[in-house]
C-alpha cells in the first residue's frame, strides 16, 4: 500500500506566496500529490491536529497563528514519503534548520512566542492517518 502523510503549508507560508515553492519541492523529489485543499482551519480542527501539545506555552499562540488565515493541506504520497517530507522540511526552528530545507531556505525567526516555520508534516504512520482523517474526513 502507497505510504501518505499529511502535509500543511501553514498560513505564514500561504500568506507569503510560498504554496507554488514549497508544493515544488515534494514535486521534484518525486512524491506523489493526492490531495489539495485550501481551507480556513476551525478550532475543532487544530484541537485535534496539535493535541499532543495542549498545555505547551507555544500552544495558544500555536493554535491562534494556525486559525490566522487560510492554510494548505494536501496528502504526498510515495515510499518512505513521511520521513522524506520531515527531512525536506527541517528542523522546527528556522534559525537552525539547515538551508537546503524548506524552513532553513524559506523560514526565519520573527521574534514572537510561536515559530512560524511554514509546513508541518507528519511524525509517524499514526500520526498521518489520524491526521489525514482531521483535514480529509471524506477521504
Ligand atoms: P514540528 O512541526 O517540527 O513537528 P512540533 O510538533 O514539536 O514541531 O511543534 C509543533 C509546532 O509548534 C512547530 O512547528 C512550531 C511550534 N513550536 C514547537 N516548539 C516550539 C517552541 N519551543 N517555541 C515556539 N514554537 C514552537
Ligand atoms: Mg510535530
Amino acid at each position: 500500500m502507497t505510504e501518505r502523510t499529511l502535509v500543511l503549508i501553514k498560513p505564514d507560508g500561504v500568506e507569503r506566496g510560498l504554496i507554488g515553492a514549497i508544493v515544488a519541492r515534494i514535486e521534484a523529489k518525486g512524491y506523489g500529490i493526492e490531495r489539495l485543499e485550501l481551507v480556513q482551519a476551525t478550532g475543532d480542527q487544530l484541537a485535534a491536529h496539535y493535541a499532543e501539545h495542549e498545555g505547551k506555552p507555544f500552544y495558544p499562540p500555536l493554535v491562534e497563528f494556525m486559525a490566522a488565515g487560510p492554510l494548505v493541506a494536501l496528502v504526498a504520497t510515495g515510499h518512505g514519503v513521511i520521513q522524506g517530507f520531515r527531512s525536506l522540511a527541517g528542523q522546527t526552528d528556522p534559525t537552525t534548520a539547515a538551508p537546503g530545507t524548506i524552513r532553513g531556505d524559506l523560514g526565519r525567526d520573527w521574534g514572537l512566542n510561536v515559530q512560524k516555520n511554514l509546513v508541518h508534516g507528519s511524525d509517524s504512520e499514526e500520526s498521518a492517518a489520524r491526521e489525514i482523517a482531521i483535514w480529509f474526513p471524506e477521504a
